[in-house]
C-alpha cells in the first residue's frame, strides 16, 4: 500500500491491478491522493456551465434496461418534438444566457436522419453563439446501421450539420458480457471507442461516461477507465470523465443492492488517479445527488456540469434533476463548499469567475 501512495505521488500511472487494489483505501487516504491531483491542475476552482438538455424524442428501437426514458415498454407517453419546438427552446433558453445545448435523442426509426441533422443546422443557424454538444456514440452508430452510412459519413454531417462536440453517453458499462446484460444489441465497445476515435481524428472534442452501480464489478469499472485511457493516448480528445451513478425507477435491471456514499466517492477518487490524461472529472448532480456532488470536489471532481434547465432520462428513473438547477443557487452552493465558481464555455475556456 505505502509503495502504490508513493506511486501516485510521484505521478507515476497505475495498472490495472493497482488500480482495483485502491478500492481496498480507507476513503480519505484515497480521497486525499485524489484531492491532491486535483488541487495540482485546478486548485480550488470549480467548473460548471451554463447550459440546456434537449431530448427532441423517447421513441427507441432499443431496449436498454436500465433506461427509463425510453417509449418502448414502461413509458407509454412517447413523443418526438418538432423542428420549431426544438428551436422555440433555444430561443428561451438563449435569452436566459444559456451557451451550450445538449441534445441527446432516442434511437428513433420513424423520422429519418435528416430529422436529426436538420436540428443542429437549424439551431447554428438562428443562434450561431450556441454550442452544439450532441450525438452520443449509441446515436451515431443506430443513425449509421439505420440509414446505411459509414460512421464516417454520418460523423462529416454532424460537422457539416453543425454539431461541436459530442456527449459521452451510450459508454455504459465497456465489459461486453455485462453489457450484453443491460443494453444487448446497442453499441458495442468496440464501435463506441472507433466513433469517438473518428471524431477526435477531426480535431473535436467529446466526453466519456460510465453507467456504474448496477450489476457491474469493481473490476469492470476498472477495465472502463482502462479502455478509455489507452485511446486518450492515441487521440487526446477526451474532455471529461463522468462516473453515472444508476438511479433505479421505472426499468428492468433488477438491482437489489445500492452503491453507499462511499463506494461512489471512492470511484470518483479512482478515476481521478487512473484517468491521468483525461484532463476533467465531472460530478453529475444529477446522478450522485447536489450534495454528493458537492462532496465530490475533495475526492477529485473539477467539474460539476451546470444548470440543465430541464432534465428528462435520469429523472424518468428518479433523480431530482427534471428542473435543472438555478444560477444563484449553483454559484452560492459551489461557494458555500468552499470552492470558487467558474463559468466556463464547453471547450473549458473560463468565461467568469463567479
Ligand atoms: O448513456 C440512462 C445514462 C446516459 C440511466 O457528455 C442512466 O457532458 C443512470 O450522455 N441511471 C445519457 N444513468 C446521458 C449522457 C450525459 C449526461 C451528462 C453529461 C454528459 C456529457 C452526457 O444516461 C446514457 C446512460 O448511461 N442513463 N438511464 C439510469 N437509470
Amino acid at each position: 500500500m505505502n509503495s502504490l501512495i508513493k506511486k501516485i505521488k510521484n505521478g507515476e500511472r497505475v495498472n490495472f491491478d493497482e488500480a482495483l487494489s485502491l478500492y481496498d483505501f480507507d476513503l480519505f487516504t484515497l480521497g486525499s491522493l485524489a484531492n491532491d491531483i486535483r488541487e495540482q491542475r485546478w486548485g480550488k476552482k470549480s467548473f460548471f456551465n451554463i447550459n440546456r438538455h434537449i431530448n427532441p424524442t423517447n421513441v427507441c428501437k432499443d431496449i436498454c434496461k436500465f433506461c427509463a426514458f425510453s417509449a418502448s415498454r414502461k413509458n407509454p407517453n412517447q413523443y418526438t418534438m418538432t423542428h420549431e419546438e426544438i428551436l422555440k427552446t433555444v430561443e428561451a433558453s438563449s435569452n436566459r444566457g444559456v451557451k451550450e445545448v445538449h441534445i441527446v435523442s432516442a434511437h428513433n426509426p420513424k423520422t429519418g436522419l435528416s430529422w436529426y441533422l436538420d436540428i443542429f443546422s437549424k439551431i447554428k443557424t438562428a443562434f450561431p453563439h450556441i454550442h452544439v454538444k450532441a450525438l452520443t456514440a449509441a446515436e451515431v452508430n443506430f443513425l449509421a446501421t439505420e440509414y446505411g452510412h459509414s460512421y464516417d459519413e454520418i460523423i462529416d454531417m454532424m460537422v457539416e450539420s453543425g454539431v461541436d462536440s459530442m456527449p459521452g453517453g451510450g459508454a455504459e458499462i465497456f465489459d461486453e458480457e455485462v453489457r450484453d446484460k443491460i443494453c444487448k444489441g446497442k453499441v458495442t465497445s468496440d464501435e463506441w471507442f472507433e466513433i469517438h476515435k473518428l471524431w477526435h481524428e477531426r480535431g473535436r472534442h467529446s466526453n466519456a461516461t460510465m453507467l456504474f452501480g448496477h450489476i457491474e464489478e469493481q473490476k469492470h469499472r476498472i477495465d472502463h477507465m482502462m479502455r478509455l485511457r489507452d485511446l486518450q493516448d492515441i487521440t487526446g480528445g477526451f474532455n471529461t470523465f463522468i462516473p453515472l451513478v444508476y438511479q433505479r425507477d421505472n426499468n428492468f435491471l433488477n438491482v437489489k443492492d445500492f452503491l453507499s456514499s462511499q463506494e461512489i466517492l471512492k470511484t470518483m477518487a479512482i478515476s481521478r488517479i487512473v484517468l491521468d490524461n483525461i484532463p476533467h472529472l465531472k460530478a453529475y448532480w444529477v446522478t450522485s445527488t447536489v450534495n454528493l456532488a458537492l462532496i465530490s470536489q475533495e475526492f477529485g471532481a473539477d467539474d460539476l456540469d451546470g444548470t440543465i434547465e430541464r432534465e428528462s432520462i435520469n429523472s424518468a428513473a428518479g433523480a431530482k434533476s427534471a428542473s435543472g438547477m438555478p444560477l444563484e443557487e449553483f454559484v452560492s452552493l459551489i461557494k458555500n463548499s468552499g470552492y470558487q465558481p467558474i463559468e466556463r464555455d464547453s471547450l473549458y475556456y473560463e468565461i467568469k469567475a463567479w
